[in-house]
């Protein structure tokens, strides 16, 4: 048993999330803490909203509310959305909040110290029109090294390079859309990431290889580009301020630290809110954290070069013994028939609309069912409908239904006994333990479409079984057969219901629920177990639950069609 240490990348404040953002980050992690939480780890899954910058400003202008107090209800509005898709954060924090911004104060006074930060005078983009400068990812225009003519000044999302806005070409404000743009002189903190090259470079070479390829690709590509000493500083009103004590004249003119400087930050800072909370040791994960902590981070690609490079060069110029990631988790790009899900121009499914339409065991499985991993990966509502009507409806729910059913109306409202198990028990014994590994094993390598895939499969052996028995025959012929076959399939269902709880937890405890088990505190299912299918005894009462998972039909796919627009080219 290890200490597993899990955060997903922090749902940035200024708006609802799409579901594009849920499969790339917060529902992996859901699954995996949940899974290893079965499996016996010590688990702490750490997440929060990442609360500062330009756009949490620029949101609340617009919603008309002071920053403080936008941030503080759009933070309640998240986590009441992520509570409805059951994620089961031990902690969800706020990046404004004070013990993020005394972490972030204290490792840039470190930084500081070791000679990594530097006050530089730059020139900076003042827009006229706008009457403010411009921060970097509020300046758009043209990526010098592919093209897009959409990039930020911070980073071109084509091809993840990171970016220094006056790169762009043809630059004007994404605010305004004005390109009477001046530059004009004014102070800043200089990470000089230069001179933490070869230690970033040391460090992703002693981890990186564990890697998937997608992270691992990533950060190596930067690398190879050299690191750049980067601004961590802005003039902005919102954000950690930078310290008096350290920067007096600095922090005179109100400079605040660039978001991704506290963001990741957040994480060791969400786990010092969670210790407040509770009285956890918040150290014992972070800071001198023995090599029992594993440490794994989930994340969309975009956010990969800050978390394998900028973060952890952070950490390693702090010269402070903080706890940096085991293994990163990097996904790629969910698509809503093809095209981008974008917040801006509302297109896709946000998570707050998609909890109206359906329950979130529907989401979470298909997402994961098709999670973008190798690949982007496309959401289209015929996909979803077949994968909600076939897995979760057909193999799944049908079964557990149709099997409590007929045994209650057969045999009452307790397992029966039956027949001793003969060869297709034993066979179908051996399958299970057989998927059982390979679920496992999947689920391991963090690999969450094979695990799904590989739930799919025991969900499937279950109705190859009734196909073999057929206890409705069965029981016309021989009652002590068809006993025994119920017996069996219903101890599948237990074991269903074990199994499935990472990817769809409510529907795990509907059936758990169904069982009047003295004790069943059982978390996972060991292979003898899985071979001998009988953790569920003859006499065990049990009720049928309501239908599991309704299909989605016809009108239902028509009309969701018609409302979020499908059939994208
Ligand atoms: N908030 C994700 C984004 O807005 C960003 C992640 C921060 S993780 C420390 O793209
Ligand atoms: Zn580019």
């Amino acid at each position: 048993m290890t200490r597993q240490l899990i955060t997903s990348a922090l749902p940035y404040i200024n708006g609802i999330k799409h579901l594009g953002n849920m499969v790339g980050s917060m529902l992996p992690a859901d699954v995996y803490a949940r899974y290893l939480r079965q499996r016996g780890h010590e688990v702490l899954y750490i997440c929060a909203t990442d609360e500062h910058g330009t756009p949490a400003e620029l949101a609340a202008q617009e919603a008309g509310l002071p920053v403080a107090e936008f941030c503080a209800r759009a933070h309640d509005q998240q986590k009441a959305i992520y509570d409805g898709f059951r994620l089961s954060f031990d902690h969800f924090g706020r990046s404004s909040s004070p013990q993020n911004r005394e972490i972030t104060q204290e490792i840039a006074r470190e930084l500081q110290a070791n000679g990594f930060i530097e006050e530089r005078a730059i020139r900076q983009v003042y827009s006229v029109a706008d009457g403010r400068f411009l921060p970097d990812r509020y300046i758009v225009g043209t990526c010098p090294f592919c093209g897009y003519d959409k990039a930020r000044g911070d980073q071109c999302e084509n091809c993840t390079r990171v970016l220094d806005p006056t790169d762009l070409l043809e630059p004007r404000s994404a605010i305004s859309g004005s390109a009477e743009l001046e530059v004009r002189e004014t102070k800043h903190l200089f990470l000089l990431q230069s001179k933490l090259t070869d230690e970033v470079e040391a460090w992703i070479a002693a981890h990186g290889d564990d890697w998937p390829v997608l992270a691992s690709s990533i950060a190596r590509k930067w690398l190879t580009e050299g690191l750049q000493d980067r601004a961590i500083t802005r003039d902005l009103e919102w954000g950690v301020p930078v310290p008096a004590d350290t920067w007096p004249e600095l922090a005179a003119e109100g400079k605040v630290f660039y978001v991704w400087f506290d963001a990741p930050i957040e994480y060791i800072g969400a786990t010092r809110e969670w210790a407040d909370a509770t009285g956890g040791d918040w150290r014992s994960w972070w800071y001198e954290a023995d090599d029992t902590v594993r440490y794994t981070e989930f994340m969309a690609k975009d956010n990969v070069p800050f978390h394998t490079v900028m973060f952890p060069a952070t950490l390693l110029g702090s010269r402070q013994p903080w706890k940096k990631v085991d293994y990163v988790k990097a996904f790629n790009w969910l698509t809503y028939y093809g095209g981008k899900f974008s917040t801006s121009q509302k297109l896709g499914i946000f998570t707050d609309v998609a909890l109206e339409l359906l329950p979130a065991d529907y989401w979470r499985y298909y997402l994961m069912a098709n999670a973008p991993e190798s690949d982007d990966s496309s959401f289209t509502w015929d996909l979803f409908a077949a994968t909600v009507n076939k897995d979760l409806a057909d193999t799944l729910g049908n079964f557990v239904n149709r099997v409590l059913s007929f045994s209650r109306k057969r045999f009452g409202d307790e397992v029966p006994a039956g027949a001793p198990n003969g060869d297709a028990e034993t066979a179908l014994g051996e399958q299970i333990a057989e998927l059982l590994a390979e679920y496992e094993a999947q689920l391991d390598a963090l690999n969450f479409r094979k695990a799904a895939q590989a739930l799919r499969a025991l969900w499937s052996a279950g109705n190859s079984y009734l196909d073999v028995t057929a206890p409705w025959t069965e029981i016309k012929t021989d009652p002590e057969a068809a006993a025994r076959t119920l017996r069996t399939a219903i101890n599948l269902i237990h074991l269903y219901a074990v199994l499935s709880e990472p990817f769809i937890p409510t529907a795990a405890r509907t059936i758990r629920d169904s069982f009047a088990l003295a004790d069943d505190t059982r978390t996972w299912v060991s292979a003898d177990e899985a071979r001998a299918l009988a953790l569920v005894p003859a006499g065990t009462g049990f009720t049928v639950p309501p239908v599991l998972f309704a299909k989605i039909t016809d009108e239902d796919l028509a009309a969701w069609t018609e409302r979020f627009g499908g059939e994208r080219a």
